[in-house]
């Protein structure tokens, strides 16, 4: 039976790829912080299927004892400060969560000693203000944002180590990806818990930023069976996953508010300054022929 631990356990794309695991036959390790307040909502499902172990991207020490505690043969490093506009406010321990805690879990695996597989969860927040489209693994990196230039160091750490150790290691380049476990903050969930809302009386306005920004959307579900793939190939590498398809937030308001026969969203839809970004990535395409 082959083992693995799984940071980012209490996130989404943890718990998803926990359940496409359990159901391939692993023995599943989920690693999640130590906190005040347990987040347990994306994990309830798991309690008595999976381990959790304690430790935190931010401490050497825990990790290498989360690798003793659970002896993986894959590692799936999805833990992050994943929420791009706090990014501005908290650049500092961004910096350290997404980027140099990737370096930490590539230096735990690298003293643990055992050929373990690795995975970093990069993304296509790294293109930015972007320099060609679609893109592809070989567009230009122009990171906008303290997240994507975290995620750049990230991904290039993984790269060098395994260039300079022969490290099974992948990066997987995901553009945005959602499902219902996603979270509040993020634009998708925000427009459907909203309108969730005002369809049951509870509130009669959601408050945005840009509108006008587009996105590459997928599934989570799929989108963790790709990163599972990228793992079983003979050599490791770095790959694109999206669907080449973009679409701007208005377009998403349209489908959303017309699901639940409310055809015009304008006269429930504010927008305030205080969701716009300092510096806003516009447009994000993505081309995934090497994954496919
Ligand atoms: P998510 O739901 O926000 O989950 C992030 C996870 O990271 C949570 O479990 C969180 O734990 C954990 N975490 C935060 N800080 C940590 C720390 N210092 N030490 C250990 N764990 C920590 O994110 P997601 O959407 O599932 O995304 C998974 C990964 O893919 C992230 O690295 C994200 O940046 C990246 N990514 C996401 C997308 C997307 O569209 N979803 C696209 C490209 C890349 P708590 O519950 O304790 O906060
Ligand atoms: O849903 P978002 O917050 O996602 P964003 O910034 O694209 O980041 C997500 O995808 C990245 C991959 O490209 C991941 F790496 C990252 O971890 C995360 O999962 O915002 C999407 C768009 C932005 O252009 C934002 O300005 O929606 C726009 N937006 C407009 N009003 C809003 C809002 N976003 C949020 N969160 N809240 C608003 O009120």
């Amino acid at each position: 039976m082959k083992r693995v631990l799984i940071t980012g356990i209490t996130g989404m794309d943890g718990s998803h790829l926990a359940d496409l695991l359990l159901e391939k036959g692993y023995e599943v390790y989920g690693m999640e912080r130590r906190s005040s307040s347990k987040n347990r909502t994306n994990t309830e499902h798991l309690k008595d299927k999976i381990t959790f172990l304690t430790a935190d991207l931010t401490d050497q020490g825990s990790l290498l004892r989360a690798l003793k505690d659970s002896n993986p043969d894959e590692v799936y490093n999805l833990a992050s400060q994943s929420f791009v506009y706090a990014s501005w406010e908290m650049p500092e321990q961004t910096g350290d969560v997404t980027g140099l805690g990737v370096m930490r879990m590539l230096e735990a695996i690298r003293e643990y000693g055992k050929p373990i597989k690795f995975y970093q969860a990069s993304s296509s927040e790294m293109f930015g203000k972007v320099q060609e489209t679609p893109q592809t693994e070989d567009t230009p990196f122009y990171p906008r944002s303290p997240y994507g230039i975290a995620k750049v160091y990230g991904h290039w750490i993984t790269k060098n180590y395994r260039e300079s150790y022969g490290m099974f290691a992948c990066s997987g380049i995901l553009f945005n990806h959602e499902s219902e476990r996603r979270g509040i903050e993020f634009v998708t969930r925000k427009i459907s818990d909203g309108i969730a809302q005002i369809s049951t009386g509870l509130s009669n306005k959601i408050i945005l930023g840009n509108l006008d920004a587009k996105r590459d959307w997928g599934y989570s579900p799929d989108y963790v069976e790709a990163m599972w793939l990228m793992l079983q190939q003979d050599t490791s590498d770095d790959y694109v996953i999206s669907t080449g398809e973009t679409h701007s937030i208005r377009e998403f308001l349209d489908v959303a508010f017309n699901y639940v026969g409310l055809p015009n969203w304008e006269q429930f839809v504010g927008q305030d300054e205080r969701y716009m970004r300092p510096a806003e990535v516009d447009y994000l395409c993505g081309d995934s022929t090497k994954a496919r």
